[in-house]
């Protein structure tokens, strides 16, 4: 089917990082060759994908001399020319070198905490050096697992200081990024500070350019927090919050797993992307997750693929969910009223306090409405498993 087709305008991106993943876990060592930022280029190019991100170190390694650095960014940005690749978001990695092991921006240490801030400056300007409009945190170290060893509130203050220079630091340089702030509850650390996308949300009013930065919400992440993904990306949405996604799976709440986008949490997914496809998000629709551990490279192409699929069949069956009577007339059933009561805006004067103080309802009348929520989800149900 056409539809099921990735193509540039649907705005799919993957990290150097995902397709990039050579199987290595905490048990065990990596099961598959490391595929060249080059080579990722080309093979997303041809599966349909619109771009790529990454960390600094996924495409300059941390000890890179200055020539070399410019010798593989400068190949790089010729593979972007080459296969008419963009690379909209771009990050740091505060988290692999030890230097991070006990936090990067709310390390106990100012000095590992101005080296965070020194080495997050410089990959701006990598990610501006490729057209980057986004710029991802992801706190994977900014955490404890002893409370004894740190403020958790001067954490806080000290994350604050940081996000306020680096606002800054993008203005001064006209780079004009758009911060996303990605939050998740655990690991690698015990405890990571801000556990879920809604705590960004009330911290963000705290900062100095609070319109500079939103939230890069992870499905696996809210997930192992327990939380309805559709639910919190509702809430980023709804604020103008959502500047960034990670797209991925997660078979509920355990260590973060990065699956498949699609090949797990169905019906919740399907209500994501219907979200993002009717609430008009623009941003890049991009996959944080990785293949099997058993997958050898074909398998990686294979993953990939299946991220992009998964969407568009969740996009195809949100347009037959609109166009179907049934679900629709048991929705306008649903929704239906006393044509007195059509919603208003509940706006208050004093005068419509008094109205609506003195307003009649019959409770008991109004409880014994028919709800026929069991006939609409398995109408979902139907859809989806391809019966309907
Ligand atoms: C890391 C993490 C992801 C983050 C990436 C951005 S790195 O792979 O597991 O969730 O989005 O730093
Ligand atoms: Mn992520
Ligand atoms: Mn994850």
């Amino acid at each position: 089917m056409n539809n099921l087709q990735p193509k540039k305008e649907h705005k799919f991106t993957f990290g150097l990082w995902t397709v990039g993943n050579p199987g290595r876990d905490p048990f065990g060592e990596p099961t598959r060759q490391p595929i060249s930022p080059v080579t990722i280029v080309k093979r997303l190019s041809e599966l349909g994908a619109y771009g790529v991100n990454f960390h600094d170190n996924d495409l300059v390694p941390i000890d890179a001399s200055a020539a070399e650095r410019d010798k593989i960014v400068g190949e790089f940005k010729k593979a972007l020319g080459d296969y008419g690749m963009t690379v909209p978001m771009a990050t740091t990695n505060l988290f692999s070198d030890p230097v991070f092991k006990d936090g990067a921006f709310t390390s106990n240490d100012p000095r590992v905490r101005l080296y965070a801030v020194q080495k997050t400056m410089r990959a701006m300007d990598l990610g501006a050096e490729v057209g980057a409009k986004i710029y991802v945190f992801w706190g994977g170290r900014e955490g404890a697992e002893a409370d004894a060893s740190k403020d958790a509130c001067e954490a806080i203050k000290w994350f604050r200081e940081a996000m306020n220079f680096l606002c800054e630091y993008s203005i001064s340089q006209g780079y004009d990024y758009k911060f996303a702030l990605e939050a998740k509850p655990n690991e690698p650390r015990g405890d990571i500070y801000f556990p879920s996308t809604g705590a960004y949300l009330g911290f963000i009013n705290t900062l100095d350019h609070p319109e500079m930065v939103g939230v890069n919400p992870e499905v696996g992440h809210e997930q192992m927090a327990g939380l309805n993904f559709y639910h919190v990306v509702a809430q980023a949405l709804e604020a103008g919050k959502l500047f960034h996604i990670d797209l991925n799976d997660q078979k509920g709440p355990r260590f973060d797993q990065d699956l498949r986008f699609g090949s797990e949490g169905i019906k919740n997914l399907f209500f994501l992307v219907k979200m993002l496809e009717e609430k008009s998000y623009e941003g890049p629709r991009h996959f944080d997750a990785h293949a099997y551990r058993s997958e050898d490279e074909e398998g990686v192409w294979d993953f990939a693929a299946g991220c992009m699929r998964n969407y568009l069949i969740f996009k195809e069956k949100a347009r037959r969910f609109n166009e179907d009577k049934e679900i629709q007339s048991l929705l306008a059933e649903i929704r239906s009223t006393d044509p007195a009561f059509e919603p208003v805006p509940l706006k208050f004067t004093k005068v419509r306090a008094e109205q609506v103080k003195s307003m009649r309802f019959n409770r008991a009348e109004l409880a014994t409405k028919r709800l026929p929520y069991e006939k609409l989800d398995q109408l979902v149900i139907d859809l989806l498993l391809g019966v309907r």
